[in-house]
Order: structure tokens, then sequence, then C-alpha cells
């Protein structure tokens, strides 16, 4: 790297992503670390995925509707990949190389897990997709919350009637969550598997220790 690349990367906000299955607390542990960053006097943003931007909500909106047409994986994979290019474009990167960070809920992790191991689509196909959306950008750490999905699942009935995803049987979830744990096993350095299933205090221990990674 030269001396420019390294102040270049010295001065990017840093990148943080919350996955887990369906009710696993992302949206409940957020807010334990945004807090932790403005107690540091870091300036960040929340944000989330699919979605970020008023586009790429729409498309948001479009995935987790019930359609009268059976939506085929491939036309899912590529939505989620263009709302994924919209958030980029209009959020994330101007933030990061504005010095902030950003703190997404769900990002390409989600897409391994819900579309790679859920849907059974080949994660070379994501892979490349990544690759030509993403560039080389991945995030710095990743939080991903370990839950049963029946558990999960009960947790996110509680709250709101169930999307188009939350109505897929449990051995999708099965799926998403065995993906899941194979990503936190294979990037170790980035990931972080934490049992989701203990209380919020509990979990939010260990996420903030979690953050401390990158702090
Ligand atoms: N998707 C997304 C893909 O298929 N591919 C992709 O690439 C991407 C990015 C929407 C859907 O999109 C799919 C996956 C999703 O199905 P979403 O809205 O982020 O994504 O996903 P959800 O899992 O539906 O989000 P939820 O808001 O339901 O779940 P959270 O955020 O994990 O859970 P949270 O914090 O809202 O908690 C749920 C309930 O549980 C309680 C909370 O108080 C809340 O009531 N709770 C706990 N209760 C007891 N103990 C704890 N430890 C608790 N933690 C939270």
């Amino acid at each position: 790297m030269t001396q420019g690349e390294h102040a270049q990367n010295a001065a990017r906000g840093r990148f943080i992503t919350l996955e887990g299955g369906e009710g696993a607390g992302k949206t409940s542990n957020l807010l334990a670390i945004t807090q932790r960053l403005r107690e540091r006097g870091i300036d960040h943003i929340v944000t989330r995925e699919p979605g970020g931007t008023p586009l790429a909500e729409d498309i948001r909106a479009l995935l987790l509707r019930h359609h009268e047409e059976r939506m085929c994986e491939m036309t899912e994979l590529l939505l989620i990949f263009a709302a994924r290019a919209q958030h980029l474009d209009q959020v994330i990167r101007p933030a990061l190389e504005a010095g902030k960070w950003v703190v997404s809920d769900r990002f390409t992790d989600a897409t391994y897990a819900y579309q790679g191991g859920g849907r059974g689509l080949n994660q070379h196909t994501i892979a490349s997709l990544e690759s030509l959306v993403q560039g080389a950008l991945r995030p710095d750490l990743t939080v991903i919350l370990d839950l049963a999905p029946l558990i999960g699942l009960e947790r996110a009935r509680k709250r709101a009637s169930l999307d188009r995803f939350e109505q897929e049987k449990l051995e999708f979830f099965d799926r998403v969550r065995a993906s899941y744990c194979e990503r936190a096993a294979a990037e170790p350095d980035r990931c972080v598997l934490i049992d989701a299933s203990r209380t919020l205090e509990e979990v939010q221990r260990d996420v903030l220790s979690a953050l401390e990674r990158v702090l």
C-alpha cells in the first residue's frame, strides 16, 4: 500500500453490519452499538438492507410483499443487489469516504444466508454479483446473532404480521442459520457469532465487546 492509500484508509470510516435470522435481535442490539459510538464521539450513520434510500426502500417493499405471481429466486437475488447498488452509491460509500462510520442492519452476508443457504442459489453466482456491485468493499466487522429459528419467528410474530420471507418453512430458516454459522467460521477476523438466545442485556454485553475490535 502506498503512503497515500494508507492515509486514505486511515481517514475512511468503519463499516459495521449486524446479521442473524428473523427476530434474532438485530434492531435491539443496533441501539446498543449506536449508543456506544455516541459515547465515544464517533460520527456515524445507521441504515438497513434491503433499503436505506427511498428507491432501495421501494425495492424492499417489493421484496417483502406477497405477490400472486411467484417471485423466482434469480429475480429476488437481482432485486437485492439492485437495492444494494443504490444504497452503496447514495449512502454507504459517501459516508465512509467522509470519515463517518456506517452501521447497517443486514448486508451481503444476509444474501449468502437467505438466497444462498435458504433458496439454494449458487454461492459463486452471489460472489460474482458481490464483486460487481461492491468492488472490494466489505464490512470491517460483522456481528451475527445466532438463534434457533423457532424462537426468532415467535419473537417476530409477536411484533408484527409475517412478511414474504417470514412465511417460509422452518427448514428454510435452518439452512439460513447454518449458512450464517459457516460464514462466521470461515471469516473469524471479520465475523463474531453471538448466542442470541440469552437475555437482551447478556447479548448486548457480547455485542459491545465485539465492537471493541474496531474501536
Ligand atoms: N433479506 C435481507 C434477504 O433475503 N437477503 C438479503 O440480502 C437481505 C439484506 C427483511 C428480510 O429481508 C431478507 C431477510 C429478512 O427476511 P429485516 O427486516 O432486517 O430483513 O429482517 P427481520 O429479521 O425481519 O428483522 P426483525 O426486525 O424482525 O428482527 P430483528 O431486528 O433481528 O429483531 P428485533 O430487534 O426487532 O427483535 C424482535 C423482537 O424480539 C425482542 C425485541 O424486543 C422484539 O420484540 N428481543 C428479545 N426478546 C428476548 N430476548 C432477547 N435477547 C431479545 N432480543 C430482541
